[in-house]
C-alpha cells in the first residue's frame, strides 16, 4: 500500500536518505527544509527517478506559524499522512557549560525540542482523527549519555528521548506508533553545522574509522514502518561497530 512520508529536513543527510529509500520504495513524501533550492532539486530527481507524488514544502521548524501554515493548509488528499519523521535537528558549538554560547543553545533547543514539538502538534491530531500513524523521533546516542561539551545538545536530545516516550503513552488510545531512534556518528552536513562551517574540524571527527552512512539509518527507518499492525518498535539505538558509547571509538589513525 502507498503511503504519504513527512520526513522534515530533508535537504541533507539522514533526512534526505530517508526520502530516497521511501521513495524507492513506493511511497509518496512531504520533503520539508529550509534550503528552498535544495528542496526542489531533491523533489524533481525523486519523481524522474521513482515516478511518486512528492509535495516539497519549504519552512523552519522552529517557527510556530510557519508550522501551523504549511500544515493546516495541506491539500485534503496529503493530510492523511501515515509516517512523520521528526528529523530536522542540529547541533552547533561545543563548549564547556560555563562558556557557552547562549545563541547556540538557543538553536538547538528551538530546532531539536520546539521544532519536533510544533510538527506533532499540527500532525498529530490528523493522525488521532483517523485512529492510524506512525510519529518517528529521531534522537541520538546523545541523548542516551552526555559527553565533555555537549551539555545542551545532549539535552536536547535527552527530551527527545522523553517527549517520545510521552507522546507514545498519550497517543495509545489512538492505535498510532511511536519510535525513537538513536544515531551514532554519521558523516553529514552535521560537524560542519556543528563547527560553524569549519570543513577540517568536521573530517576530523571522522577519521580512522567508518561512520555511519545515512543510508543505514534510512534502512532501519523504513523496516520499522514495516513491521505488523500489533508490532512496535519503540526505541533503537544504532552506531558504528567503531562506536561503542558517545565517548568510545576505535580509530586505526
Ligand atoms: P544534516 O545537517 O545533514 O541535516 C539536518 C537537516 O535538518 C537538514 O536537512 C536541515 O535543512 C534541517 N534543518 C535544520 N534546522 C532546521 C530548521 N530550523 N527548520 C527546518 N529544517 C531544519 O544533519 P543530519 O542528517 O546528521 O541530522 C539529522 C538529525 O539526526 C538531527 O536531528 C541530528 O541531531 C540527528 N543525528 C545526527 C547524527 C550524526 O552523527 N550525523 C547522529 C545522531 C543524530 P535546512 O538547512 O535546509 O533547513
Ligand atoms: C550526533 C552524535 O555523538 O556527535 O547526535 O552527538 S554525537
Amino acid at each position: 500500500m502507498t503511503k504519504i512520508i513527512l520526513i522534515t529536513g530533508a535537504t541533507s543527510g539522514f533526512g534526505k536518505a530517508i526520502a530516497l529509500k521511501f521513495a524507492k520504495e513506493d511511497h509518496n513524501l512531504i520533503i520539508t527544509g529550509r534550503r528552498r533550492e535544495l528542496l526542489n532539486e531533491l523533489t524533481k530527481k525523486l519523481i524522474d527517478k521513482y515516478n511518486i507524488e512528492v509535495l516539497p514544502l519549504n519552512f523552519d521548524v522552529r517557527k510556530l506559524g510557519e508550522v501551523k501554515k504549511a500544515i493546516e493548509s495541506l491539500p485534503e488528499k496529503w493530510t492523511h499522512i501515515d509516517v512523520l519523521v521528526n528529523n530536522a535537528g542540529l547541533a552547533v558549538g561545543l563548549n564547556s557549560i560555563h562558556e557557552g554560547v547562549v545563541d547556540d543553545w538557543e538553536r538547538m533547543i528551538d530546532t531539536n525540542i520546539k521544532g519536533l514539538l510544533y510538527m506533532t502538534r499540527f500532525v498529530a491530531p490528523l493522525m488521532v482523527k483517523r485512529k492510524q500513524g506512525h510519529i518517528i523521533n529521531i534522537g541520538s546516542v546523545a541523548g542516551k549519555e552526555v559527553y565533555a561539551k555537549g551539555n545542551v545538545y545532549c539535552g536536547s536530545k535527552f527530551a527527545v528521548d522523553a517527549i517520545t516516550k510521552g507522546t507514545r503513552i498519550d497517543l495509545l488510545p489512538y492505535n498510532i506508533k511511536v519510535t525513537h531512534i538513536a544515531p551514532g556518528a554519521s558523516d553529514t552536513e552535521f560537524s560542519v553545522v556543528r563547527f560553524k562551517g569549519d570543513q577540517e574540524m568536521a573530517d576530523n571527527v571522522y577519521k580512522g574509522y567508518k561512520p555511519l552512512d545515512p543510508s543505514d539509518v534510512a534502512e532501519a527507518i523504513y523496516y520499522v514502518t514495516t513491521l505488523p499492525e500489533h508490532v512496535n518498535i519503540n526505541d533503537l539505538v544504532i552506531m558504528p561497530t567503531a562506536q561503542a558509547s558517545t565517548m568510545h571509538f576505535h580509530k586505526i589513525l
